[in-house]
């Protein structure tokens, strides 16, 4: 250690020992490396201050790295489908996820309850899907990453409230969708605007309807129109309408359940395999297990796509709802 060193460097080193967190060693270090006179004797202790420094620095960026905030709207696609719910404030969102999920969002008369999304998974017949509760919109800000879950997701529900204008809020709706550059997918090739517009595939879920009593108020809503949308009534409070919205919703998903048996063994049920509209046999055998896909000969089906009970088909086979498949190497 040399010894010529001043009495600052000797303040700060004893600052650094006393320092507890990898930002004030940082600062202090700096400082002491500062006070050191540059020469041949305190070449050593210089090259081991900025070692230190430099560890201490990882430290820092590592720990800011780590305290990152993730957003709340990064959800994981949980069930057969990744389904969000906007509208304006007392639509009914919270009610429906609250309802028809096992997540338990606060649902209010006051307006403007929901702050943060909340995802629940909603049961359709034996399958799940996940439906995401999200803020109002409103004429303020819009969270960023809250557009980008309605851009990645598989089906926007717009909900609306039968009572207060709906049609004032669906336009409202369209006009905050279009100004961040996303549009529904049943307005395409309609909609007149400059540049890039991405298409997301909508429902327009029209709440409140308690009884068939609103049937005309509905009718009446739908005149006003300026043309025809994707769209349905519903209560969430009744559950008037409630089945139909399932089945529209299995519907829009463009999914089918397929249910694969053993030879000689009764399938599952209640455990679906849930795949893609079109998908054909072969590759829906790549979902079962790798080694079907490349070993597959053909297969027994039983159900919807079948001409008689227990056809065999080959693998370009197009499978349909509700098929049994007994898969044959
Ligand atoms: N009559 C009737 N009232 C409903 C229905 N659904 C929801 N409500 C009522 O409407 C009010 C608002 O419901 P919420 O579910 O909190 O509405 P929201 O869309 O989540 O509201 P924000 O969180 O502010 O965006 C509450 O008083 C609910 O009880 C329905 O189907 N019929
Ligand atoms: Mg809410």
């Amino acid at each position: 250690m040399p010894t010529n060193l001043p009495a600052d460097y000797y303040n700060a080193e004893e600052r650094f020992r006393s320092a507890t967190t990898p930002e004030d060693k940082v600062k202090f270090l700096e400082e002491m490396l500062s006070t050191i006179p540059k020469h041949k004797g305190t070449d050593h202790l210089r090259a081991d201050l900025r070692k230190k420094l430099s560890k201490f620095k990882t430290a820092t960026t590592s720990k800011k790295v780590s305290k990152k905030q993730v957003s709340p709207y990064h959800i994981n696609k949980e069930g057969a489908g990744q389904i969000v719910i906007i509208g304006c404030t007392n639509a009914g969102k919270s009610s429906l996820v609250q309802s028809q999920t096992n997540a338990e969002p606060e649902v209010s008369e006051v307006p403007f309850t929901t702050w943060s999304p909340t995802p629940g998974m909603m049961q359709i017949e034996n399958i799940q899907v996940q439906l995401i509760d999200t803020p109002p919109f409103s004429e303020e800000y819009i969270d960023p990453e809250f557009l980008n879950l309605i851009r990645r997701v598989d089906l926007v529900l717009i909900m609306l409230d039968l009572h207060t204008d709906p049609v004032q809020q669906l336009n409202f709706i369209y006009k905050k969708l279009q100004e961040n550059r996303i549009a529904p997918q049943h307005l395409e090739g309609t909609v007149e605007v400059e540049g890039f517009l991405l298409y997301v595939p909508s429902l327009v879920v029209v709440n409140k309807y308690d009884s068939e009593e609103y049937e005309e108020h509905y009718q009446i809503f739908k005149q006003l129109l300026d043309r025809e949308y994707p769209m349905l009534p519903l209560s969430t409070k009744t559950g008037h309408n409630m089945d139909f919205f399932k089945g529209t919703i299995f519907d829009t998903l463009g999914v089918i359940r397929v249910y694969s048996k053993a030879p000689g063994k009764d399938p599952d049920f209640t455990a679906p395999f849930v795949i893609e509209k079109g998908t054909l046999l072969e590759d829906f055998a790549g979902k079962v297990h790798k080694d079907f896909q490349d070993n597959l000969k053909s297969a027994r089906i039983w159900g919807t796509s079948a001409d008689f009970e227990g056809q065999l088909v080959s693998r370009d086979h197009v499978l349909e709802d509700e098929d049994v498949v007994e898969l044959q190497k």
